[in-house]
């Protein structure tokens, strides 16, 4: 396998517009992991993305495992979700009114995903989630919601307690901002860990309105649910009167056609989605049952609107992505994803590292360290050191995983086997050159 050419000089474009960058934009980014603060370094400044590869400024390209954060299921610039989004450009780029498309999108979504029978389209999975939250509790006229820690549900008020992603990076998961009347209102359990939600609801009778889950763990890196865990929700839920809301945003439309719920067999009563629904443009979407969704604005008095939303041409890639997936996509997916998980087991048992690799579909986490990562307490556990050295030898060797240890990276139906075996042999290369260091080294 012939590797891209190393040296000091690869980063120079990058490393220039990132200073630039950093007096325009606070960390020099729109979104903190962005800043490889879990990795340190300089983010490559990217200007394409074709298929599995992204280019950046320096003309350097990469095998892209980040797939713009989840999006990217069938790749870059796919050519048909490309002509849907070429055909939409023609017509107009927002109404600010109904149009045919939304309702396709929403039929799509609806066809696929049990329980799921009505949608709002909104613009992220943030808006998603405080929606379906104000939906919770306008419906049970209870304030309070309950959460994992590690969870990570977006940027609103009430998730930014004990939350994952760019805030683990940080090493601070309750931002400071959040107003303590605020977070008094959301009560955090420990994922996987059913006796903490029981817990904390019995202590709460009649307060919660809402336990907002990721049914799989995905910005503490990948966490799969512990075997009834979601079904213990599901039945807590019921005795208590909460709503569960199963936040789909990384694993809606990826991890199977109908998402976790289809994975798991747990429906919950009201879903979150983002992501692969827009297949790349800004989307956000939540539902569940008409009798719930029917307490929303018109209807109902539970009031959430937005200018942009239902955006045609985020509405005709998300069409044309949900339109590619079809069972074939999701065997490849798990195929790809099940190689992966293969291979990594085999060589760590091999070789004896201190590793596990965790995998869902085609979402998968390589965490620093020996044992199962059950909840984001595992995950901090990470030699992050390590990770880091690792996470930049495979960077210059042309392989763009997620660049945190909190992160998942993913694979897209654009990914070939053969593609996914020179990464497996360059992650092996650099596992063996970072573990043959002095432990010093990497503590
Ligand atoms: N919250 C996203 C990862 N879990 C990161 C989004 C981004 O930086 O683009």
């Amino acid at each position: 396998m012939e590797l891209p050419k190393h040296g000091a000089d690869r980063y120079a474009t990058s490393r220039a517009l990132f200073k630039k960058a950093k007096d325009l934009l606070p960390g020099g980014v729109n979104s903190p992991v962005r800043a490889f603060k879990g990795v340190g370094g300089t983010p490559p400044f990217i200007t394409k993305g074709d298929g599995a590869y992204v280019f950046d400024v320096d003309g350097n390209r990469y095998l892209d495992f980040v797939g713009s954060w989840g999006p990217l299921i069938v790749g870059h610039t796919h050519p048909y979700v490309k002509e849907a989004v070429q055909k939409a450009l023609d017509n107009g780029f927002s109404f600010g009114a109904p149009t045919e498309g939304e309702v396709e999108l929403a039929s799509l979504m609806v066809e696929r995903v049990s329980g799921l029978e009505m949608v709002r389209l909104v613009n992220s999975g943030t808006e998603a989630t405080m929606s379906a939250v104000r939906v919770a509790r306008g419906i049970s006229r209870r304030d309070r919601i309950i959460k994992f820690d590690g969870c990570y549900h977006g940027h609103a008020d009430c998730f930014l307690i004990a939350a994952g992603s760019g805030t683990l990076d940080l090493g601070e998961p309750n931002s400071s901002g959040v107003p303590r009347s605020v977070a008094a209102d959301t009560l955090v359990a420990r994922y996987n860990d059913t006796d903490s939600v029981r817990t904390l609801l019995a202590a709460h009778p009649e307060e919660v309105a809402a336990v907002i889950v990721e049914p799989v763990g995905g910005n503490a890196g990948c966490i799969p649910p512990e075997n009834t865990f979601l079904s213990d929700l599901r039945e807590l839920c019921n005795q208590f009167g909460a709503l569960l809301i199963f936040d789909e945003v990384m694993t809606g439309f990826r991890i199977a056609r109908g998402g976790a719920a289809e994975r798991y067999r747990v429906i919950p009563d009201l879903y979150t989605f983002g992501k692969v629904i827009g297949g790349g443009f800004p989307i956000g979407a939540y539902g569940g049952r008409a009798d719930i969704m029917n307490n929303v604005a018109p209807v109902g008095a539970i009031y959430q609107a937005g200018t942009l939303s239902g955006n045609p041409i985020a509405v005709a890639a998300g069409k044309a992505t949900l339109e590619l997936l079809d069972d074939a996509a999701y065997d490849y997916l798990e195929t790809l994803g099940q190689h992966i998980e293969d291979q990594f087991a085999q060589e760590i048992a091999n070789r004896s590292w201190p590793l596990i690799i965790q995998r869902v579909g085609s979402m998968f986490s390589v965490f620093f360290t020996p044992n199962a990562v059950n909840r984001v307490g595992d995950a901090t556990e990470s030699n992050v050191t390590a990770f880091a050295k690792y996470f930049h030898g495979l960077l210059e060797d042309g392989f763009y995983i997620a660049p945190s240890v909190f992160e998942c990276s993913f694979v897209s139906t654009a990914h070939t086997r053969t593609q996914i075996d020179e990464y497996l042999e360059a992650a092996f290369i650099r596992l063996e050159s970072v573990f043959s260091l002095t432990p010093e080294s990497i503590a």
